[in-house]
């Protein structure tokens, strides 16, 4: 079953602002053009509003509990992406293509060298990190992001060498094998399966009109042969593993793990629940959430709730036979990035829910999971900024990244 939540529950503050977001919506400004994003509504030197303590849209779920957001860090310009070491330090990524560290909540004034140029456009930039999962044997750290120039350009993924101090070795390991115009839809987020592969995600290449082999350049989502519109599975050093789904489908790509997807850039493995929760953009309307597994169709762009940025249908069907129905759809949009499901012992009412940053909603949506995997309520934690990524911190806290030329580091702390 699909659950629609067709106006945020969300206290008036933030809702006012999410509905001007929507209206104000063109392309770019739902996802990731910050600088012509509707401002936020609280100032850079405020505050994070409180979090709404529970108030469930249904009677289904009785939760006493709330969490009091904590700013750790300022002046991250654009910070998209956060991954932690094991001595504690956290790793973050700034668009514009710095690399930054923080120990102890301080944030190192000297980005990490050894980062290369990057397409710093639209939602182009440095996008991604990530940490080898035994990184003591296998110092390596990946990162995700946009190369080229406007006129042609396509994710990467490459990885460096990390000692503490400077990044090394920064190697290529998998490049998009289509190359776009424009700076929209690079994906992308990297999470770990138990058997030290990796999944990546892959933006459809853009909006209308951007085309590609004489047609609209989201249609590659259903091609078997391009990243473009998937998720990739990726062996360590970027080989591809013998037993991803298509390996032996002819004229597909091997490197294809899931695909029909448009842009997601929420994107956490479950190792209790062995399942993969991912967010994703839709156009106008119909964001979703998905639970991905291998070798299935996700239905973009012939099936979606969502309609153009100019209005008009992108098309008739909501659904297929064939194509996996998303958990969530968010219309209006909240413009999703960064998801967390959450398996700490500070919030303990919360293990196994599902956590989803909104860039234009500027809240994080709860989405509390049975046991069964099914959605059963969605409750927004209001954080008054546009949410770029949401992490669990190896102390069992919520760490979250907004959006903004100054933007923060938050922690949400039990209230
Ligand atoms: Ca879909």
């Amino acid at each position: 079953m699909i659950r629609h939540w067709s106006v945020p529950i969300v206290g008036t503050f933030v809702l006012g602002a999410t509905l001007v977001s929507c209206a104000a919506t063109t392309p770019d400004q739902t996802e990731a053009a910050p600088t012509e994003s509707p401002s936020s509504s609280v100032t850079a030197d405020a505050a994070p509003t409180a979090v709404a303590p529970a108030a469930p849209a249904s009677s289904e779920i009785a939760q006493v509990t709330s969490a009091q957001p904590v700013i750790v860090v300022e002046g991250l310009e654009h910070p998209w992406g956060m991954a932690w070491l094991p001595d504690g330090t956290l790793i973050v990524t700034e668009r514009p293509g710095r690399v930054r560290l923080i120990r102890d909540g301080q944030l190192d004034p000297t980005p990490l060298s050894g980062v290369p140029p990057v397409l710093a456009s639209g939602q182009g930039g440095l996008l991604d990190v990530s940490v080898h999962p035994q990184f003591a044997e296998n110092p390596w750290v990946y990162f995700t992001y946009a190369h080229g120039d406007r006129a042609m350009n396509q994710t990467r993924v490459a990885r460096a060498r990390f000692d503490g101090t400077a990044l090394a070795d920064w190697t290529v390991i998998f490049e998009v094998n289509r190359t776009k115009e424009g700076s929209q839809h690079f994906g992308s987020r990297m999470t770990w399966l138990p058997d030290n592969t990796l999944l990546i995600s892959i933006g459809d290449g853009g909006n209308p009109p951007v085309q590609l082999e004489g047609e609209l350049i989201r249609n590659q989502a259903q091609k078997l042969d391009s990243h473009l519109g998937k998720v990739v599975r990726l062996n360590a050093d970027g080989s591809v593993p013998a037993d991803n789904p298509f390996v032996d489908t002819p004229d597909a790509n091997p490197a294809v793990w899931s695909y029909g997807h448009r842009n997601i850039q929420g994107m956490m493995f479950d190792p209790v629940t062995n399942q993969l929760w991912a967010s994703e953009h839709g156009s106008r309307g119909g964001d979703e959430l998905n639970r991905v597994t291998a070798g299935e169709n996700y239905g973009w762009p012939l099936v979606t709730h969502s309609r153009e940025y100019t209005g008009g249908e992108i098309s008739s069907e909501q659904s297929r036979p064939g194509m996996i129905d998303p958990l969530v759809v968010w219309t209006p949009a909240i413009a999703p990035s960064g998801l967390l499901v959450y398996r700490g012992d500070r919030f303990p009412q919360w293990q196994g829910d599902v956590f989803a940053g909104g860039l234009v909603s500027g809240d994080i949506r709860h989405i509390e999971v049975d046991e069964a995997g099914a959605v059963i309520n969605q409750t927004p934690i209001a954080i008054g900024q546009r949410v770029r990524d949401v992490r669990q911190g190896p102390d069992g806290l919520i760490y979250v990244l907004t959006d903004e030329p100054n933007g923060r580091l938050i922690r949400l702390e039990p209230g």
